[in-house]
């Protein structure tokens, strides 16, 4: 009984503990973004992430929310900044990530790459590689069309 006490007043303790660091480091925080079939901003656009350009810090996590089956979220090639681990989650699942570099990064969902489904997150300052990641060339026209209309958010 008494040492039972004492291991909880231990959880306790750690849980405190584990609170008060986290505080202290530079808070980082949870950033969600949704994989949709409708843009509930604007139900004409389909397949999106929402939202399409998600500010965030370094050692932020992202989650991509699987909301809708289906999707799933890849890293681009010449769109993340240097450092930076490539990413690739598998289809229907929620996936997290943690940014570890500040710039730009780019992504899109695999099923839905022919009808655009891409989305940006900006970490700090996001111009490190921002001119990199615009000039990258995209195989489906709609992917480059949704990327343009997304950079143009950025400014
Ligand atoms: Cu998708």
């Amino acid at each position: 009984m008494g040492s039972r006490t004492r291991n909880i007043a231990t959880l306790a303790g750690a849980a405190l503990l584990t609170a008060v660091s986290f505080a202290g480091a530079a808070k980082a925080e949870t950033v969600v973004i949704e994989m949709l079939n409708i843009n509930p901003a604007n139900p004409g656009t389909v397949m999106v992430y929402n939202p399409g350009v998600t500010r965030a810090n370094v050692g932020d996590t992202i989650v991509f929310k699987s909301v809708d089956p289906a999707h799933n979220a890849v890293s681009i090639e010449g769109m993340i900044p240097e450092g930076a681990e490539p990413f690739s989650s598998p289809i229907s699942q929620d996936f997290e990530y943690v940014v570890t570099e500040e710039g730009t990064y780019g992504f899109y969902c695999i099923p839905h790459a022919g009808l655009g489904m891409a989305g940006l997150i900006l970490v700090g300052d996001h111009t490190v590689n921002l001119e990199e990641a615009k000039a990258v060339r995209h195989t489906s026209p709609l992917l480059g069309q949704r990327f343009q209309a997304l950079f143009a958010e950025v400014e």
